[in-house]
């Protein structure tokens, strides 16, 4: 099979440690490196993003593309599908990510004929299972692009119009084949535009019960073609809709919970989904593993000056840290994996800075994997946190715990006790153990 070299002058990145400079090795990930009693390869299941690396033209609002990369170039549609195929698998084989993800239009271009398109993600899920097979790779999770085309403007299955529905539905089943024939862990649903601009023109009810009954459709479509994977929700509070009806994941649970759907949905965390919230990464992790649907992430970081979605590559590794703690203690990601939704500022323009872009990240991901396990194994992070509850453990604070006692006989104890010792929080202790650890 011909195929094209798209980064003939970027070698093979390897783990080389931190006494490398070379700035196109890894200095912290050691695939193979055994970090509570699993590879980082496995905690991580890294996955590029086909979406910002290959289709990402630099463009914004303001400004044309800078991005002129060669795969993008071809004015054949089948082409230059095949070409982008060739550049995304050496690019992951050359950075050893193991997984990648797409959207139906960002792998081959979508027209407004529903069985050419079905035909063209066919034609294109074909050449990626030859490539799999020829590099290992494999699909963390496909989705379809349900936001783009001018006919979601109004929202996509919770489209007041149910012709767009109906557009929607094609586009999921053919993307859902696609994912069944690639073997993909997952399939993921954002909702892009489900959501509202203003209630002046929203029954906000009879939309969010449309989207549930699709979510059922959708699963059970997919489950009884055989797909075995994890299905996700990633939540976002807004942009582009104003208010989208998957705000956070406290807000996704309740709907999850309310429709039926707790069984067959994890969720897909994304660190600036979770900042445009008004929450921190580390809150929606530890929402999503007490309700044990931690099921995939992905990484990035948003600007701390300004409120949108600028999906910059991670690179905090204090906010890391945290979230690795949560992830340690949860066992791992269930089912999912770690996805780089992240882009390459607009005026990095040479390829190598995609480079740089992905091994920051696998680096700051290792990085923080390793403290984190450092700070469980050798501080007294966990113990503090377990003490700190100590007075439910035992007595009335155990009765109480297993709701025992009513409100009458607390207020007899409240009557009964002294006042209250003043008590520690310890946070700058907590936050020093962090940074002692770094
Ligand atoms: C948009 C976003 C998407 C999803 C997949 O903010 O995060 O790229 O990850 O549709
Ligand atoms: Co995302």
């Amino acid at each position: 099979m011909s195929q094209k070299i798209f980064f003939r002058n970027i070698p093979q990145i390897n783990y080389e440690g931190l006494q490398s400079d070379n700035p196109l090795a890894f200095r912290w990930y050691d695939e193979n490196k055994i970090v509570a009693g699993k590879p980082m390869k496995e905690w991580f299941r890294f996955a590029g993003a086909y979406w910002h690396s290959f289709c990402g033209s630099g463009a914004d609002p303001f400004g044309e593309p800078t991005h002129l990369f060669p795969w993008n170039q071809n004015n054949d549609v089948y082409e230059k599908s095949k070409d982008k195929a060739d550049a995304a698998f050496e690019f992951l084989t050359k950075l050893r990510l193991p997984f990648y993800c797409f959207h139906d239009v960002d792998v081959i271009d979508y027209c407004d004929d529903m069985l050419e398109n079905e035909k063209r993600l066919q034609f294109i899920s074909d050449y990626f299972l030859s490539k799999q097979k020829e590099t290992g790779v494999n699909l963390l999770w496909g989705t379809a692009n349900l936001f783009s085309h001018k006919r979601y403007m109004n929202g996509a299955v919770t489209n007041p119009d149910f012709n767009v529905v109906t557009k929607a539905a094609a586009q999921v089943k053919f993307a859902i084949d696609a994912t069944i024939k690639l073997n993909g862990s997952g399939y993921v649903f954002w909702g892009g535009r489900e959501g509202y601009m203003s209630l002046l023109n929203t029954n906000m009810k009879r939309e969010k019960d449309h989207f549930a009954t699709f979510l059922h459709k959708a699963k059970d479509y997919a489950r009884s073609n055989g797909f075995k994977g994890t299905f996700f929700i990633e939540p976002k509070p807004c942009e582009p809709s104003k208010h989208q009806y998957d705000y956070d994941a406290e807000t996704v649970l309740g709907f999850l919970r309310q429709y039926d759907l707790l069984n067959d949905f994890k969720l897909n965390l994304e660190f600036n989904h979770a900042t445009l919230a008004g929450h921190t990464m580390q809150h929606e992790m530890q929402v999503a593993v007490d309700n044990h649907v931690l099921g995939s992430l992905d990484a990035n970081r948003g600007d701390m000056q300004n409120g949108w979605d600028t999906d910059q590559f991670p690179t905090n590794i204090n906010e890391l840290t945290e979230c690795m703690l949560i992830l340690l203690e949860s066992g791992g990601l269930q089912g999912g994996g770690i996805n780089f939704d992240a882009k390459i500022r607009r005026n990095s323009t040479d390829l190598e800075d995609l480079f740089y872009a992905h091994i920051g990240g696998m680096d700051a991901f290792a990085r923080a994997l390793i403290t984190a396990d450092q700070i469980l194994q050798h501080s007294d992070y966990k113990k503090i946190r377990v003490d700190r509850y100590d007075s439910f453990n035992s007595g009335q604070g155990k009765d109480f715990e297993n709701g025992n006692l009513s409100l009458a006989e607390l207020t007899q104890l409240a009557i009964k006790n002294d006042e209250p010792q003043i008590i520690s929080g310890k946070q700058e202790y907590l936050e020093n153990i962090i940074n002692r650890y770094i």
